[in-house]
């Protein structure tokens, strides 16, 4: 192919501009026709323009940056599957500023892609990046939207595209693709890489448990174990029933502000974070925040009152909540804490960390009965009735749900979907044969992905892969190539609202970057305040299972071997006879 269009892929040296190669002729040329079988792109499907001075904002993931790009779009099908159509966004950077990388993005919610968002992310590194709509129908229609064919009919194809199937069709095509725009010589080393977090970083791991398509990735506070991490979002509801105490937001909110206040110095240091949650759940009964005054004041919110908590919902009003907290409140938020049990005591999943805001747990107001109610945790909702359930809805009730009910759900959304969302495989063989490294981060007070998940499975890879080490032993083997950093403060995939002072791992791309291209180890991961009074300030993140502390007052900073601290971190899931990984 490569011969034969050799006219139009000439020059792309040092001469080549964006004008010289952002057209739809030479884009064409590039195509790598052959490079899956069972793929054919659409060669009439190409949109292309290039955006000079393109200005990208400071994310989470990336600092601000200001470049040139190609966009290019294109679309191809699957053969032998009627009305397939997946389209694929690549945004290329020009010829100068090309420095022989690919870079793979991901979703989030139920997306398997964050529009462009993410894309600036590889651009700004000299890297083509991609996105994929998974075949879905367009870049913003989400996997749950095409799940059912009809009631009772799952929509196969999209569910396995969705759960690895586009990511690795997106990285071979992407890597060929990149090598021919770029005229690569086909011994000339292309790096590939990826950033994803929470159903990106489930992506990540998709990809990283089966291929060696990459020789480094990001993955972020990954939703994965799915079948678990989905009815989770339903635990907080279901205490409450059980209970029959549904707390107005703001007393929840009183009992994680004095965690918070008791736990922020347990770590060395008083400064608004809570960097060792595990000494706060140690140390810390928030039984005594018992008859503490609460106060928050009326909002108002959208007309119409009461709403499910989708994502992208905008809150109800609410009315001025004043009290003081009480035992049931607190009986709740401890119950919260310690995790799903079945009706037996015995433990079915981990739970959020102490200093965790108590997201799944919102309440709405009734102006009728002037109460707090129940308010379903939509995602827990969406996929008891559309994944198990197989119901073209995304509404729950939880009437008659019991603990025993949610063991249930999970063990069938477990089975059900094991091969293809629960994306827990722990033999990471094949991408550690292929040269692969994995730089894992999560907010410690993450309050939609557990952190302590992400602890299970990195401790799940070091027990399969390193049998006969002991921990010290597996732990310095795995981390010779996989990393897991837990963020002192940081909420789910952001920094958290009530810790401002957190650091946030903003550069993690190119620390990842030195270490695949020039062997650059981090032993600490560098985290910067995004935001607040102390915006700017660096930190180190220690790297699992070390952890941050200080001492002579919060003036010497060490990450350190704390054995108590480290098992406080691994549940006993003692429910089950299987092993969870
Ligand atoms: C590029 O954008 C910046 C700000 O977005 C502006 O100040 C600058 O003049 C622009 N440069 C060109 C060449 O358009
Ligand atoms: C994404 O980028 C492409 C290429 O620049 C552009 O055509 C498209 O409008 C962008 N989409 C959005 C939603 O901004
Ligand atoms: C599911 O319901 C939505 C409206 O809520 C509708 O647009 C869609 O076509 C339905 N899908 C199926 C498979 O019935
Ligand atoms: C919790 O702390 C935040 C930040 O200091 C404050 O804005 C909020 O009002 C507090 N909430 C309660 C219920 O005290
Ligand atoms: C009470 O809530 C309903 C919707 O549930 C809303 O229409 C009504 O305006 C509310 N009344 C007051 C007094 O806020
Ligand atoms: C809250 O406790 C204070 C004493 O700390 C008491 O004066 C007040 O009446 C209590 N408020 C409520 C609503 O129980
Ligand atoms: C599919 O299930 C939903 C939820 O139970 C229901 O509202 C809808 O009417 C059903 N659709 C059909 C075509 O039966
Ligand atoms: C662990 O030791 C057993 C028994 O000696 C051996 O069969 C097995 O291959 C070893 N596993 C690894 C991963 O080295
Ligand atoms: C400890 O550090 C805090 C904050 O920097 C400071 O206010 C305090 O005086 C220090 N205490 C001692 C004993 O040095
Ligand atoms: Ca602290």
């Amino acid at each position: 192919m490569r011969a034969v269009q050799w006219s139009l892929l000439l020059a792309v040296g040092c001469a080549a501009t964006l004008d010289d190669v952002c057209t739809a002729a030479y884009v064409k040329a590039a195509l790598p026709l052959d490079v899956l079988e069972g793929i054919t792109i659409d060669t009439s499907s190409i949109l292309v323009s290039a955006t000079t001075n393109y200005s990208s904002a400071s994310s989470d993931f990336f600092p601000a940056a200001t470049f040139d790009y190609c966009g290019v779009q294109l679309a191809y099908s699957h053969d032998g599957i009627d009305n397939d159509q997946v389209l694929l966004m690549f945004w290329l950077p020009t010829p100068e500023n090309f420095a022989n990388r690919y870079l793979s993005t991901g979703g989030g919610g139920m997306a398997i892609n964050s529009g462009n968002g993410s894309l600036p992310g590889g651009v700004m590194y000299g890297a083509v990046a991609g996105a994929t709509d998974g075949g879905f129908g367009s870049f913003e229609t989400n996997e749950d939207d095409v799940f059912l064919l009809a009631n009772g009919t799952i929509n196969y194809e999209a569910l396995y595209m969705f759960g690895y199937k586009a990511h690795h069709e997106m990285s071979v095509i992407g890597k060929q693709f990149t090598r021919n725009f770029f005229d690569m010589a086909d011994d000339t080393k292309l790096y590939a890489y990826y950033q994803g977090c929470s159903e990106g970083g489930r992506e990540g791991w998709s990809q990283i448990q089966r291929y060696d398509d990459w020789d480094g990735a990001v993955v972020g506070a990954p939703a994965f174990r799915f079948g678990f991490q989905q009815v989770m979002h339903l635990w907080s509801n279901t205490v409450e029933q059980t209970l029959d105490y549904y707390p107005p937001p703001c007393e929840l909110e009183k009992i994680l502000n004095m965690t918070l206040a008791a736990c922020d110095p347990l770590d060395g240091k008083t400064d608004g974070v809570v960097s060792r949650t595990d000494l706060c759940g140690l140390h810390y009964d928030i039984s005594k925040t018992i008859g503490e005054p609460y106060y928050c004041a009326a909002s108002s919110g959208s007309p119409g009152g009461p709403a499910k908590r989708q994502i992208g919902g905008s809150p109800p009003s609410t009315p001025t909540q004043t009290g003081n907290v009480t035992a049931k409140g607190v009986a709740v938020a401890k119950e919260i804490i310690a995790g799903m049990k079945d009706s037996n005591g015995r433990q079915v999943y981990l739970s959020y960390q102490p200093s965790a805001a108590f997201d799944d747990a919102g309440t709405t107001f009734n102006n009728e009965t002037d109460s707090w109610e129940l308010d379903v945790s939509g995602i827990g909702a969406d996929w008891v009735a559309r994944y198990l359930n197989l119901r073209n809805t995304s509404d729950l009730s939880l009437d008659g749900v019991t603990y025993d009910t949610l063991k249930d759900w999970i063990y069938e959304g477990w089975q059900k979907y094991e091969d293809v969302l629960q994306t827990t495989w722990p033999d990471l063989s094949i991408y550690h044969g292929g040269g692969g490294k994995v730089l894992h981060v999560h907010g410690e007070s993450d309050f939609s992905v557990p952190a302590a998940s992400s602890v299970r499975y990195w401790e799940s890879v070091r027990s399969v892969m390193y049998p006969n080490l002991t921990y010290a032993e597996g732990a310095d083997a795995l981390i010779e190539w996989y990393r897991l950093y837990l963020v002192p403060g940081a909420g789910h995939c952001s920094p958290s609202t009530e810790q401002p002072n957190g650091p946030f791992p903003q550069t993690t791309l190119a620390v990842l970057i030195d270490w695949v291209e020039k062997n650059v180890a981090p032993s600490t991961l560098p985290g910067t305040v995004l935001s607040g009074s102390e915006k700017g300030t660096q930190w180190e993140i220690c790297v699992w299972p070390l952890r941050p502390l200080w001492s002579n007052n919060g003036t010497k900073f060490e990450c350190v071997y704390d054995e108590t601290s480290i098992n406080a971190w691994h549940w006993d899931l003692d429910s089950w006879d299987l092993p969870v990984y």
